[in-house]
């Protein structure tokens, strides 16, 4: 019989004033990309964006990790300790967790607590023989992995931390490296890192992914200023901003920003912000990366590149990093 584990860490939790009063402070306002999933309305947007036949990103990374599973698997070895930064890609993992020999444990990381706990008891319920040990922590801040949870007497070969949906391309290169280097501190010299990560391509294809006909990834930016609106008593007039997704080819990435339409000023829980007609909000970096550049980012973590795996048309990549 397998077990299951809670570990709460007690994560620190963004402090959404704090960081929506600094963002509207700076010359280039600016907002960090977790505001996206503040609410639940951001979060079901988001899912349903995944769904898009223009967000290619997610169906391709399910096919390269379904269609490779063995080789993967292979890569991986047995006896594994199977370690996913955010929880609950079930589609991403499970083909993973089934595919792979004798793992250890499988151990979700997440700062959503109640999601990933219904997350884990889910999980088991699927796998019985699976022992789970569900971490509430910010995988993106230093942290200790609960060895004492771990099934005694089991010989562990190996430790991987699954990196799915790309969203090491939401991170600016400094950071990149940093999250990848914090990574190869908790493998403590044991393992590698399984990484979903968005390749270069013809930025028709990615204007259209991050401008949808539907305008769910408008709304998905929008939102934003509506969730202010309620939780800091802010004033935004949402018909005086639109979303603007262009791609970045200096620096290899799609933007999303929020352009006030006019000349206006702002109050956000008592404060005043001033906006010049055109002026952004710039609300996400997503960078899409070479293979040669994700080789360059991992080795200046650590890190070497092993094994990449992609789509036949070359849209996105699936990667295993060695230590
Ligand atoms: C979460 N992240 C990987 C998405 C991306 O594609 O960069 C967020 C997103 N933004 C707009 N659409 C999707």
């Amino acid at each position: 019989m397998n077990q299951l584990f809670f570990c709460d860490l007690q994560p620190t939790l963004i402090d959404f004033r704090h960081e929506v009063l600094k963002g509207l402070s700076l010359p280039q306002k600016a907002f960090p990309p977790q505001f996206f999933f503040h609410d639940k309305y951001g979060s079901d947007l988001f899912t349903k964006i995944c769904k898009l036949e223009e967000y290619y990103i997610t169906r391709t990374e399910i096919d390269i990790l379904q269609q490779n599973s063995q080789e993967i698997a292979d890569v991986i070895g047995k006896n594994a300790l199977l370690i996913e930064y955010g929880s609950g890609s079930i589609e991403k993992v499970h083909p993973l967790i089934e595919t792979l020999e004798s793992p250890i444990a499988y151990v979700p990381i997440d700062i959503a607590k109640e999601h990933l706990f219904s997350y884990a008891e889910f999980t088991s319920s699927k796998y019985p023989q699976l022992n789970i040990i569900a971490v509430a922590a910010d995988y993106t801040q230093e942290f200790q992995l609960p060895m004492d949870k771990m099934p005694p007497g089991e010989q562990m070969k190996n430790k991987v931390i699954l990196f799915a949906g790309s969203t090491l391309g939401n991170l600016e290169r400094s950071q990149a490296i940093a999250l990848l280097q914090k990574s190869a501190q908790l493998l403590e010299g044991q393992g590698g890192m399984l990484i979903g990560v968005d390749l270069k391509k013809d930025p028709t294809l990615l204007h259209a992914a991050y401008n949808d006909s539907q305008g769910l990834t408008a709304q998905f930016n929008l939102n934003i200023l509506t969730n202010i609106n309620r939780e800091l008593q802010g004033n935004f007039d949402i018909d005086q901003f639109y979303h603007h997704a262009p791609y970045n080819p200096v620096l290899g990435r799609i933007e999303l920003h929020l352009i006030s339409k006019t000349s206006q000023v702002v109050t956000v829980a008592g404060q005043e912000f001033t906006f010049r007609e055109g002026e952004s909000i710039h609300s996400e970096n997503s960078h899409k990366y070479s293979i040669e550049d994700l080789q360059e980012l991992s080795e200046a973590a650590g890190f070497k590149l092993k094994q990449t795996w992609t789509d036949s048309q070359k849209l996105f990549s699936v990667n295993y990093l060695d230590l």
